[in-house]
């Protein structure tokens, strides 16, 4: 809470091309709070890194998830869209935030469990204090909600702990945060694993959806989906493939699960694949037709950055300053 105003922060890393997952579990919810808080929804380049990334490829799609914020229809009049690295705030309070958070606590992140498994040959400290530098991102603006997929719970959670530890030592300094998790898309599952997330970064490009993918490539990816034994389209959780097209259809049509086990009550797995393909492909095409447009002004895109972090800037140095102050560093007029 920035005085009277509520704060709703998320962000998204630009460290693949964006997928259903991030689109359902994140970015479509983030408008939910544009009207009634002060929103700021930032691509987090400096997380991103964390992971060894190509720069050519870090820098176009650091342009192109802004862009696909907006086709998303994050309005920038209604919204504070900005890249994490221009505003070096947040970096700032990191290593403050860094001496409040104990080591045991970031080797319990399951995050980075599975990130140092998956990237053995650079278990770098920047990935194991990833969960620090996004409470800084996200305790800078006083938040009260984070909207994210449920993968995120216990990053947040983690920077609730952090926020009321300094708190108590340094009395009403930040707003602890509450995780908000949509109760439907909340954790997309690979199409080729059921039981692993679907992720940007999956090498598999036929487990995932992209935001941008064709009509024809998404159609052709559910198809291929895998399902389970028996021919019932049933959510349970003996059924992981079947219930993981159930709630991706769910959330592109608003339809309840029970509506859709009728839907397709005697109907095989091939016409259900096909309705789910078409009805992500049906959702899609607005967004991805806004952000060719988008995308195409590059100038106004870095005019938004500009914007974005002046405006993101603001909130953060007060924060930031208030923090040094309780801390007792020496700041000069
Ligand atoms: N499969 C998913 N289902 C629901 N929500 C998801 N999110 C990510 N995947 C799913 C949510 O998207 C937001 C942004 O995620 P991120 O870019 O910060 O990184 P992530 O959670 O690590 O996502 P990825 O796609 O798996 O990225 P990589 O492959 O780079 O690690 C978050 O709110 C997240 O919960």
């Amino acid at each position: 809470m920035f005085g009277e105003q509520k704060i709703s922060y998320s962000g998204v890393q630009p460290s693949g091309n964006l997928t259903i997952g991030n689109y359902l579990g994140a970015i479509k919810n983030f408008s939910i709070y544009s009207e009634q808080y002060k929103t700021f929804y930032c691509v987090v380049d400096q997380h991103a890194i964390t992971v060894r990334q190509v720069p050519a490829e870090l820098r176009r799609r650091t342009y192109e998830t802004l862009a696909l914020y907006m086709a998303c229809g994050l309005d920038p009049e209604k919204n504070t869209l900005y890249v994490q690295s221009m505003v070096p705030e947040h970096t700032e309070l990191a290593w403050i935030l860094n001496c409040f958070t104990m080591f045991v606590e970031l080797s319990r992140m399951t995050q980075f469990k599975d990130k140092s498994t998956k990237h053995a040959d650079n278990v770098n400290a920047g990935l194991f204090t990833y969960p620090v530098l996004m409470a800084s991102d996200i305790l800078l603006y006083q938040t009260d909600v984070v909207p994210v997929g449920i993968d995120q719970k216990q990053h947040v959670e983690l920077c609730r702990d952090v926020a009321e530890r300094f708190n108590q030592l340094y009395p009403d300094t930040f707003t602890v945060p509450e995780p908000v998790i949509a109760k439907s898309g909340m954790k997309i599952m690979s199409l080729a694993d059921p039981t692993k997330k679907m992720s940007k970064s999956d090498e598999n490009t036929n487990a995932v959806v992209y935001i941008l993918d064709d009509r024809d490539t998404i159609i052709r990816k559910f198809k291929r989906a895998v399902t389970d034994s028996g021919a019932e389209i049933r959510y349970a959780a003996d059924k992981p493939g079947v219930s993981n097209l159930i709630s991706i259809y769910s959330c592109f049509t608003g339809k309840t699960v029970e509506e859709i086990e009728r839907e397709f009550e005697g109907k095989g797995y091939g016409d259900f694949k096909l309705a789910v393909g078409e009805v992500t492909a049906d959702a899609l095409a607005p967004v991805q037709e806004k952000y060719r447009m988008l995308l195409a002004d590059k100038a106004a895109l870095e005019a938004q950055m500009k914007k974005g972090a002046e405006e993101a800037s603001w909130y953060a140095r007060r924060t930031l300053s208030k923090v040094k102050k309780k801390l007792g560093f020496v700041q000069l007029r």
